[in-house]
């Protein structure tokens, strides 16, 4: 023992050699950072409105019953939990196509989409991101300004240089149209555009129908690839509506990605379940493309994960639980859109001549304020209400309970920047 000690010494030197020292510190998550400083936080009344969580008016994250019935029937399974196949379970794969394209979709019907399961919406966007660096390695990605600040950091970790296109008007607290149309008219062919087909995150701005077919013709004549982030659906006007621009984008003939989420619309975050579906011209081209996403998975992760896979399959499948889990998320969407309703009611009282239409314009689970970095911090330290940097509020965090201090928070800082 002690001769083999003796000898080690000899090789190995007492002062650690650090390979790793030259890295930068990682600056943290602004969403997730802030979300563990709240939980941090002691104030009585705190409210945490920056994570794009789902809770209900008790202040909880939801487990929704449609969920836990798969669950329970999950728990008493005794099957082996084996590895799902790259592209994920086949049941779960239509259930994606049946949600995000509709029942009765051509382009599904035609064998034309590719989809697979993934590792929740940012998975999904890995995986399509991967996919198109393969194919198009050369195009820039154009993100929404503001943008969900992880789009950069994915796609820009895939290898592609990320640009922004314009989007939101602080002057208006609505759609910077105009100049988003002039921005994507001068785009070069096969350039990749990420769009949100409803509550956009983080400004809670969309587009109309019109403005939708406007986009989509504009994609269509300059030869763009649109990139669609779909990861609220069923949160802003419901299941189908919120599909609006993936539908209309795909019935128009374009070749298009869509990460789908269901983090958020079955409150299942950490079972980490998504899907990516890319819509092809042909079934042959949709068969080739399936065996790229399942050679992307193989190489990152292998295979999505048994349990999510089957709890959605369980829950989208079963047309007694699927009528249960539409009633659920339609309660989630009315409940924040109550919330929307009375901040914009009681900060009519006590905010007179502030402009909280905002409030009730915008949709889904995101709110884009424009408060300023100083009324941020006031909120945070004087009234412990959470909300990131941006001054993008997670409206599902208020709640009957705490929306009076919310809005007399709000009032407080508000009216002490405009004495
Ligand atoms: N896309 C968008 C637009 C999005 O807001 C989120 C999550 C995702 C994808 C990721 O989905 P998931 O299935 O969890 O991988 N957004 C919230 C949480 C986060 O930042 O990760 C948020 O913005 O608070």
């Amino acid at each position: 023992m002690a001769a083999t000690r003796a000898t080690r010494r000899h090789i190995i030197s007492y002062r650690h050699n650090s390979m790793f020292e030259h890295l930068q510190p990682y600056a943290g998550d602004p969403i997730f950072g802030l979300n563990d400083a709240f939980h941090r936080n002691t104030h009585p009344k705190k409210v945490n409105l920056t994570i794009g969580l789902y809770y209900d008016d008790q202040g909880r994250i939801p487990v929704l019953q449609s969920v836990e019935t798969v669950q329970r029937r999950l728990a008493d399974d005794p099957s082996p939990r084996v590895y799902l196949p790259m592209e994920g379970l086949a049941a779960y794969r239509q259930a994606v196509q049946r949600v995000v394209f509709g029942s009765d979709s051509q382009a599904v019907a035609q064998g034309r989409v590719a989809t697979i399961q993934t590792l929740g919406g940012t998975g999904a966007l890995k995986v399509g991101a991967d996919f198109l660096h393969l194919a198009y390695p050369d195009s820039e990605v154009w993100i929404s300004d503001p943008a969900w600040d992880n789009h950069h950091a994915i796609f820009g970790g895939a290898g592609f240089k990320t640009r922004s296109y314009p989007y939101y008007d602080p002057a208006t607290k609505g759609l910077a149209f105009d100049a988003m149309m002039d921005c994507l008219r001068n785009l070069p062919s096969r350039t990749i555009v990420l769009l949100h087909p409803c509550c956009h995150n983080p400004t809670g701005v969309d587009l109309s129908h019109e403005q939708w077919g406007e986009v989509i013709a504009l994609l269509q004549g300059r030869g763009l690839i649109p990139f669609l982030d779909i990861a609220y659906q069923g949160l802003g006007d419901g299941m189908e509506e919120d599909a609006y621009a993936v539908r209309t984008m795909v019935d128009a003939g374009l070749t298009v990605l869509v990460a789908n989420s269901f983090s958020k619309n079955l409150s299942i975050y950490g079972e980490r379940c998504g899907g990516l579906s890319v819509v092809c011209g042909s079934a042959q081209e949709a068969d080739l493309v399936l065996g790229q996403l399942k050679s992307m998975v193989r190489r990152n992760y292998s295979s999505a994960p048994w349990h999510g896979g089957h709890i959605v399959a369980g829950v989208l499948n079963d047309e007694l639980l699927h009528a249960r889990w539409l009633k659920e998320v339609a309660d989630m969407r009315v409940r924040m859109a109550e919330m929307r309703r009375q901040v914009h009611q009681q900060l009519a009282t006590k905010l007179p001549g502030y402009d909280a239409d905002y409030f009730v314009n915008q949709r889904g689970m995101f709110t884009y304020s424009g408060l300023s970095r100083e009324q941020l911090l006031a909120l945070r330290e004087r009234h412990g209400v959470y909300i990131i940097d941006s001054g993008r509020i997670a409206v599902p965090g208020l709640n009957t309970g705490n929306v009076d201090h919310f809005t007399d928070a709000l009032a407080d800082v508000i009216g002490e920047s405009a004495r």
